[in-house]
């Protein structure tokens, strides 16, 4: 049986992580270690100022479950480290209750969680589900299930690479299936909000609407849009392999005064 960790940035007790326990339970060993409060939009983490708490919780299904004060990252972190003994094949962080598309990923605790497991040597899968109420969350468990078994079969992932799943918000039997991505771009519409306390001293909201995608084929938000579960491989490499001759050609002529 393969042995699957899970963690996820929304906490322990949201129910697209619970979602997705119970899909991967059904073809393996499952360990949770998740953050205790939610760590959404708060990037790539390693506490090394002070220390890590670790306790048990139980989960609405009544399944037990490890948690912490870290983050997402330091979950996958302390579980690689030995906080869990028991050899852990695939890395599986989600399901996120929001895509995580284009460059949404570099603000996604859910997609750290992943790169944390790629960084140790593990296969790892972010998952995340398009928003709104009712979330369709068996949707996108099963879709990660069916990933984690073919990420098994196909004999893992070249190293450094890690895969980002987004799963449109849809009843199973609508999605149209699954297609391999490029990350796409987003737009995001912040506005800086300036509002001043009790004693007059500004303070500052970064607000605005959602984002909107630009929706190009082959593109993450091109693929949830029509109804497609969107699989990018991403790289712990980033490295612009376009870019490099033309930077290299910089150093080629003096600056000019
Ligand atoms: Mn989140």
């Amino acid at each position: 049986m393969p042995h699957f960790l899970i963690t996820n940035d929304d906490g322990v007790n949201s129910p697209g992580l619970l979602a997705l326990a119970q899909a991967l339970r059904e073809i393996g060993d499952v360990s949770i270690l998740a953050p205790h409060r939610n760590w959404s939009v708060t990037g790539h983490n390693k506490t090394m100022h002070k220390p890590l708490r670790v306790w048990s919780v139980t989960l609405a299904d009544g399944s037990e479950a490890m948690t912490t004060d870290g983050a997402p990252s330091d979950c996958v972190a302390l579980a690689a480290m030995g906080l869990i003994q028991y050899p852990i094949d695939v890395v599986i962080s989600g399901i996120n209750n929001r895509p995580n598309l284009g460059d949404d990923i570099t603000y996604s605790g859910t997609v750290a969680a992943a790169m944390e497991g790629a960084i140790h040597g593990y296969p790892a899968m972010a998952v995340s589900i398009d928003e709104g109420e009712p979330y369709h969350w068996q949707t996108a468990a099963r879709a990660a299930a069916y990933l984690a078994q073919m990420l098994l079969q196909n004999g893992g992932m070249p190293a450094g690479a890690l895969l980002n799943i987004n799963v449109p918000n849809l009843p199973e039997g609508q999605i149209k299936g699954y297609e391999v991505t490029r990350l796409g771009q987003r737009r995001y519409h912040d506005e800086l909000v300036i509002r001043h306390d009790p004693a007059g001293k500004p303070y500052y909201w970064i607000g605005g609407g959602p984002p909107s995608s630009v929706l190009e084929p082959g593109a993450d938000v091109h693929s949830l849009a029509h109804g497609f579960v969107s699989v990018t491989p991403l790289s712990l490499d980033m490295t612009h392999d376009r870019f490099l001759d033309a930077l290299r050609g910089w150093f080629s002529q003096p600056l000019n005064h």
